[in-house]
C-alpha cells in the first residue's frame, strides 16, 4: 500500500479547522486483529500495573481503561507506528519538513476502552497553549508541536462516547468561557461550539492537539475502542518518561525504530555518529 500523501484540499481543512477525518485509514484485516488483541486485554488490570512494557494509567477516573506505551505490545500496535494512512501528513504537518531535523516521533501510545458514563474532559486550544500542542504554519511549512491520530476499532456514533472538537479553535485566541480546568465535571458534550465526530470503525481522526477536544459522555451500553497516537518532532520527549525495552527496539525495522527512538543516546566514549565524510548515518 503506497502512503497516503497530503493533498491541496488536506491542507486547506487541516489549517481551517484544526482536523482531518481519514476514512477507511485501516483495512479489516488489521482491525480485525486489533479488536481481537483489545478483547485479551484484562479489563480489571489494576492502575500503574503492567502489561509487559504497557502501563495502565488511565488520564482521569472517568477516562476508562487507558494502556501507555502501547506500540510495546506489539504486532498490529506496531503497524501503526507508520501506517501508510497517515504517516506521511504527520511528517507533513509536525515533521519539521525542510529543516535539519525532519522526522517524527511517537511521545505517546494509548489503547483506550470506555464504557458508559466515561468521557475525557475538555482541554487544549489555542489560548495560552503549550508549545508542544501548538498549530503554526509559516514561510510555507507546517510547524505544529503534536498531531495525534485517533483510530476507531468500533462504530462511534451518537452515545458512543465520540470526540468531540471546536472546529478552528486551535488558532483561538480567546478563553472558551464554558471551558473548565480539566476537572470531572468539565464534559465536551454541552460546550458551546463543539461538535462530535463520528466515524465508523476503521476510520480515523486526525488533529493539532492545540485544537479544543475531549471526549464526550458515552451513555450507550458496551465499549468505545481506539488507540490514539501522539506524533511530535524528533527532539521531542515521552510525556510520562517512559523507556522503551533493549530488545523490543531491537525487534523493529530501522524505520519504526527512527519514529520511537529518532535521536538514539550518545554515551561518553562512544564513536561518532557520522562518517569521514561529515554525513549522517
Ligand atoms: O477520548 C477521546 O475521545 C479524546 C481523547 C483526548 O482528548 C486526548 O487523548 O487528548
Amino acid at each position: 500500500m503506497e502512503n497516503r500523501q497530503p493533498t491541496a484540499t488536506d491542507d486547506f481543512f487541516f489549517d481551517l479547522n484544526g482536523y482531518l477525518i481519514l476514512k477507511h485509514a485501516v483495512d479489516s484485516d488489521l482491525l480485525e486483529y486489533l479488536n481481537s488483541q483489545f478483547d485479551e486485554f484484562p479489563r480489571d488490570l489494576p492502575l500503574g500495573h503492567w502489561l509487559g512494557a504497557a502501563q495502565r494509567r488511565d488520564y482521569t477516573p472517568e477516562t476508562g481503561l487507558e494502556l501507555h506505551q502501547a506500540v510495546t505490545l506489539g504486532g498490529p500496535f506496531e503497524e501503526l507506528i507508520d501506517h501508510p494512512s497517515w504517516i506521511d501528513l504527520v511528517r507533513h504537518y509536525c515533521g519539521e519538513e525542510k529543516s535539519y531535523v525532519q522526522g517524527v516521533f511517537i511521545d505517546e501510545s494509548i489503547v483506550s476502552i470506555r464504557e458508559s458514563g466515561g468521557h475525557h474532559p475538555v482541554h487544549s486550544g489555542g489560548f495560552q497553549g503549550a508549545i508542544r500542542g501548538k498549530y503554526r504554519y509559516e514561510n510555507g511549512v507546517f510547524r505544529c508541536g503534536q498531531v495525534n491520530i485517533i483510530l476507531a476499532l468500533t462504530d462511534i456514533a451518537e452515545g458512543d462516547g465520540a470526540t468531540m472538537v471546536v472546529p478552528a479553535s486551535h488558532k483561538s485566541n480567546f478563553e472558551h468561557p464554558g471551558k473548565g480546568d480539566y476537572g470531572r465535571g468539565d464534559r465536551m458534550d454541552m460546550l458551546e461550539g463543539a461538535i462530535p465526530v463520528y466515524l465508523n470503525k476503521g476510520d480515523a481522526l486526525l488533529f493539532v492537539d492545540g485544537l479544543m477536544h475531549g471526549g464526550s459522555s458515552r451513555t450507550n451500553p458496551g465499549e468505545r475502542r481506539v488507540t490514539i497516537y501522539r506524533y511530535g518532532p524528533i527532539w521531542g520527549a515521552s510525556r510520562y518518561g517512559y523507556v522503551y525495552p533493549p530488545d523490543f527496539l531491537a525487534s523493529l525495522s530501522p524505520e519504526r525504530r527512527r519514529i520511537l527512538q529518532p535521536v538514539p543516546p550518545t554515551h561518553a566514549g562512544d564513536g561518532l555518529p557520522y562518517n569521514m565524510a561529515g554525513k549522517e548515518y
